[in-house]
Parts: structure tokens; sequence; C-alpha cells
């Protein structure tokens, strides 16, 4: 199913919120940054002033030059903390899933969210209502299937903006625009694209992806996905863990199945405990194996479907432990596990497959009786510790 996901700004910022709190200011040349009779940088600009040719990051003095009746405001960081606060939990009400970027920016994944809503327009809509009515600042939003899309849709319609990339429609939005509008090309890339004949994202999708890693490396692979509207990039809170992991070391160096068998799903029950309090499910399971030379090795597979199972981490964990153990034969002092590609905890029900329902209320409820009555007051089957 296509992502929906929105990217959304606060249109000119810190000088809005200096509007609020002084309403005369609106509609007027007005700059906050520094003390403008000294060395400071304009921080942020309305778009009356903008059109002075005023922007970020120009020193003071040149957009006094350029504007003299402008309004001049030193910045107030606490206010625009509150502000920004405050627009990140009307955020939050519309989607769990948010990435704050800076103050004044995040992406939300809204898929499915905007059921209730009949459109993603119209939640974005709802949204922007939101932020007016409690903060009156306005906001402009991109929406599209993925993340590069949504941010440089939402910077083309702004100020109090909303513009909707439909699914499929990616390329034919990127073609025309400029390769600098993409995350990624900076000055230099941008020079170095011109020299190749390239100035649009089109062209940049339509050179073959060889000729931009051969010139650019890593970060050319990246851009060139970017500009044919493919960006698998999760919208991910700051902090959340991308993997979880267990990992136990041996008293004895050891080859004996049943107890390296036993170890890994003990270590697997660990990790599927942290993956259902964080109300995640896991793509990728990851074994890791120290042998007694201190040579070390991760093998990994990942599954069909997300799962938070501790069946399925532990099955597909020792699939792997059964794979090193008939290549390398040798004693084990380090047994360890790893999930990651971690995603949120919606799921489709499982029609056809009432045994891995029936597996994770067994999990839960072995859960309960774990935290009530500790961790050894419980165990799966085939355990021997
Ligand atoms: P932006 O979102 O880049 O700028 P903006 O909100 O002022 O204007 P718009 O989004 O409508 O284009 O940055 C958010 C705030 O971050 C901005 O109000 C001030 C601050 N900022 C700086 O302090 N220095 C800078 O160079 C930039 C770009 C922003
Ligand atoms: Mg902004």
């Amino acid at each position: 199913m296509a992502r929906c996901i929105f990217h959304i700004d606060l249109d000119a910022f810190f000088v809005s919120v200096e509007q609020v709190l002084n309403p005369k200011l609106k509609g007027k040349p007005v700059i906050v940054g520094g003390d403008p009779e000294r060395r400071g940088v304009v921080a942020s600009a309305s778009y009356e002033a903008r059109r002075l040719g005023i922007h970020a990051g120009m020193p003071l003095s040149g957009a006094r030059h350029l504007c003299p009746q402008a309004t001049f405001i030193r910045a107030n960081f606490s206010r625009y903390r509150d502000a920004s606060t405050k627009f990140m939990e009307i955020l939050a009400d519309f989607s769990p899933q948010i990435e704050p970027l800076g103050l004044d920016e995040a992406y939300l994944d809204v898929t499915g969210c905007e059921e209730p809503y009949g459109s993603p327009e119209k939640l974005a809509l709802a949204i922007k209502e939101r932020i007016h009515k409690e903060l009156k600042l306005t906001a402009s939003v991109g929406i599209a299937t993925c993340k590069v899309v949504a941010k440089i849709a939402s910077e083309l319609c702004k100020p109090d903006g909303l513009l909707e990339v439909a699914p499929g429609g990616e390329q034919d939005f990127l073609n025309p625009l400029p390769v600098a509008k993409l995350p990624g090309v900076g000055k230099k890339t941008e020079q170095a694209l011109k020299r190749m004949d390239i100035s649009t994202i089109g062209e940049l999708a339509s050179v073959p992806l060889d000729v931009v890693r051969e010139q650019f490396g890593a970060i050319g692979i990246v851009i060139h996905s970017y500009a044919k509207g493919i960006d698998d990039r999760r919208v991910e809170a700051p902090g959340e863990p991308k993997s979880i992991s267990k990992q136990i070391t041996f008293a004895k160096d050891s080859l004996d199945r049943r107890l390296l068998e036993a170890n890994l799903r003990w270590v697997c029950q660990e990790v599927g405990e942290e993956l259902r309090c964080r109300n995640k499910r896991a793509k990728c399971v990851a074994i890791r194996l120290r042998y007694a030379d201190f040579k070390t090795i991760t093998r990994q597979l990942t599954l069909k479907e997300a799962s938070d199972g501790n069946q399925v981490i532990f099955t597909t964990a020792l699939q792997l432990l059964n794979k090193a153990l008939a290549q390398q034969r040798k004693p084990i002092r380090l047994i360890g596990v790893r999930i990651s590609n971690l995603v949120g905890k919606e799921k489709q029900l499982h029609m056809f497959n009432s045994n891995i329902e029936k597996l994770e209320h067994l999990n839960g409820a072995i859960e309960l009786i774990r935290r009530k009555y500790g961790p050894t007051a419980i165990k799966m089957g085939k355990d021997i510790t």
C-alpha cells in the first residue's frame, strides 16, 4: 500500500511568532535576527521583506540597506520554543508517527489516518486549521508517498499552501524542477551536475545510475533515486531505536546444541518482549556468534512480514544458527540476537493463520506472568537453563 506522508513547515516562523504578539506588524517587512547595529544575520524574514530580496543568512546590514523601513527584531528563542512545542503537540494529535525536524517543521506518516477526514487533503486542512486557530500561525503542507517529494511540495506551495502529489505522479512533478531542490544537492554538486549538462531533476533521473555513481559515489545513488521520486526512508521519531539486541557470553565456550538453542531462545524472548513494549514489529532478524578465537560473525534474514512474535524471531534465529553451525564447527563463547528494521504495530489481520494469533496471545500471557511473578516464573518449552 502506498504511504501517505505529510511535510509540514510553519511560514516565516520567527517573524510570524513576533507578529502574533504584535499584530501591527502583520503584512509588513519584518526581520528577526541579531542586533542590526552589530554583525548579525537574518534568521527569518516576512514574505513582504523577501519580495525586496531579503533572505535568511544575509547580513543584517545588507537587509537594512535593502529595506531601511523594515522592522528589525532581536530573536527571542524561548518564545519560538514554546510555539514549537505546541505545534508538535497539535501534529501528534493527528498521527503517532511524527518526525520533528528543527523547531518549525515535521514529517508525519498519516497512512490510514486520513480515512475519518475523507481524503489526505481534508486531513491536511484540518491540521492547518488547528494550527491557525490555536497558534494563529500558518503552515504549508506537502503531501506525497515519500519524504523527499512531500518536502519539495511543501516548499513549493509556501506560504499558507497545500500541495498534494498524487501516487504515481512523482516523476511528472519532479521532472521540471531544478536539481538544487533535491536534498543532498548542494552548491558543489549542482555545479558538477551542470558541467554534465544536467540542470533539472528530470535530466538527472534519466542519466544511467552507473554514471551518477561513478561521479558522486554513495550520495550519487541517493540523489538519483530521489530524482526518480523513490525514497524509502521511514518517518521516525528521533531517538527511537533502530534495532534491539541482546547477547549472552557463556562461562565456558561450548558447541552443545541444546545449550546454544536454549540461550538463543532466551535472548529472543528478551528482545521480543522489548519489541512489544515499544509497540513495534521487526522485519529483520540477525544472530551474532563469537567463537573461542574471538572471531565474530553476523548472519541475518529479512522476514516476509514484520513480526513481534517470539516464535517467529526464535525460529528465524535458529535457522540462522543451524546454518552457521553447519558451516563452522568451532566452540562458541557468545551468542546474540539483533532485530532491526522496526516498524509500527499496525498490521493486517492473520485471516488465514490463526496459529500466529494464538501464539501472540500466548506471548502476551507469558509476559504478564513474568512481569507479575518474575522472569523465571514461566518459560517456553525446550528451555534447559
Ligand atoms: P525555515 O523554515 O527555513 O524558515 P522560515 O520558517 O522563517 O520561513 P519559511 O519556512 O516560510 O520559508 O526556518 C525556521 C526558523 O529557523 C526561522 O524562522 C528562523 C530559523 N532560522 C535561522 O535562525 N537561521 C537560518 O538560516 C534559517 C534558514 C532559519
Ligand atoms: Mg518555516
